[in-house]
């Protein structure tokens, strides 16, 4: 394509997709995006390019229309999130030899994933969810990852539980509050590793379903996931889960490296990051609609399926309704689908019958202990935890 063309093509898809994202329609902004403005990275070439929108060479998102109704998300369209460069393929080349540091226990150890493996196996299905997803319904330009729906997905992993880890190692020493996870990246010349490090702490009851694990989705982990070794946090938000892990701590204070002290932090816009400011740990309750998705140019007049997903961190879902009005009036939606546990997202179907016109299609989930997506996002300076129905709606056009 000819280039100026092409840079306007581009402010134009931009500047649509803003529009799009002030008046709270999610669709369009998803799918505006998605035209292939660049290519996948190495690391993850084995992506679906068609159903992806590659953001950078670090971040990349499901389109909300490739998200199907099989709980599951497959790796192809699984979004990656990489705060710092991928490492070499070269750290799977032996998957049983790679060691991770086992600290903050009675006999601290380094131990392979190889015997690891000899230590126990469980398996969860969770959502996976960047703390950003939602980001770009946030009209104050909040910075980082302009995410809409598909920094998300339910997956299951496989590996041993922390626990027994914790018990082979003579258990967690005394005092320890924090599970302190570190990521195995090789941090690039002249960069503080401070600053740059991949490195969470999650209070200590999060090892009650914590795994060391080797396993996604029934394949040995990726490079673009976190293999050899990913800690998985059921509940938590998509940070903590630290992929590349070279060490386990059981500590008593939080991690001092940045993302945690000041990155990550929920605060009010134009406040800096600070360590007594609430971190991204539990997830919240959040849904939204994937069919109709919004980027179809129309839907024909008749019965439609509305379906989407609704998770709620630690906890299940009880019920998710669904609007066609633009929440003026609500119906409850059917789950379908296996229940995969509390830290797996339902998928909801909703039919109905649609006649011609415009339809601003939103859904609202309600967790087993009573909470409901709210209406409108809480606003915060670097547009975390979006679970609003409002943003997350799809409008679309039925002749
Ligand atoms: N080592 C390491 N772990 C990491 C990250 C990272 O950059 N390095 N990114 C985190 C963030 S912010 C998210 S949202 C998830 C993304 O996981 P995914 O790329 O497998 O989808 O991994 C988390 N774990
Ligand atoms: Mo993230």
């Amino acid at each position: 394509m000819n280039r100026a063309i092409d840079v306007r093509r581009r402010q134009l898809l931009l500047s649509s997709a803003g529009a799009a994202a002030a008046a709270g329609l999610g669709g369009l902004t998803t799918d505006a995006l998605a035209q292939k403005e660049k290519p996948l990275p190495g690391y993850a070439a084995f992506k679906d390019a068609s159903r992806v929108i590659v953001h950078s060479t670090n971040t990349i998102e499901t389109k909300r229309s490739a998200f199907g109704t099989s709980v599951v998300v497959p790796e192809d369209i699984l979004y990656v999130r990489n705060n710092l460069p991928a490492p070499d393929s070269m750290i799977v080349a032996d998957r049983d030899a790679w060691a991770v540091s086992i600290e903050g226990v009675r006999n601290p150890r380094k131990v392979t994933v190889g015997e690891l493996k000899t230590m126990g196996i469980e398996t969860v299905a969770m959502v996976l969810q960047c703390s950003g997803n939602g980001r770009g319904f946030f009209s104050h330009k909040a910075s980082g990852t302009q995410w809409t729906v598909g920094a998300a997905g339910c997956l299951f992993w496989s590996g041993v539980p922390v626990a027994a880890v914790a018990k082979a190692m003579g258990g967690v020493a005394d005092g320890a509050k924090f599970i302190t996870g570190t990521g195995g990246e090789t941090i690039p010349p002249g960069l503080d590793p401070k600053k740059v490090m991949v490195e969470r702490s999650v209070p200590l009851k999060a090892m009650d379903v914590a795994l060391l694990a080797w396993e996604m989705n029934g394949d040995p982990i990726s490079v673009a996931h976190g293999g050899p070794l990913r800690l998985i946090l059921p509940g938590y938000f998509g940070v903590n889960n630290v992929k590349y892990l070279n060490r386990l701590a059981f500590t008593e204070k939080e991690t001092n490296a940045n993302i945690q002290a000041s990155g990550y932090r929920v605060r009010d816009i134009g406040k800096k990051g600070m360590p007594d400011q609430p971190s991204m740990w539990e997830m919240n309750v959040k849904s939204w609609i994937n069919n109709p998705s919004g980027s179809e140019s129309s839907i024909r007049a008749g019965m439609v399926q509305i379906h989407g997903v609704a998770f709620a961190g630690m906890r299940a879902i009880r019920r998710v309704d669904v609007s066609v009005d633009g929440g003026k009036s609500w119906n409850e939606a059917q789950l379908v689908g296996p229940d995969l546990g509390p830290y797996a997202w339902r998928q909801f179907v909703y039919p109905v019958r649609l006649k011609a016109g415009s339809h601003t299609l939103v859904s609202r989930a309600t967790d087993a202990d009573g909470n409901q997506q709210p209406m409108e996002r809480t606003e915060n300076h670097r547009g975390y935890a979006h679970n609003g129905w409002r943003d997350h709606g799809v409008k679309v056009s039925v002749s």
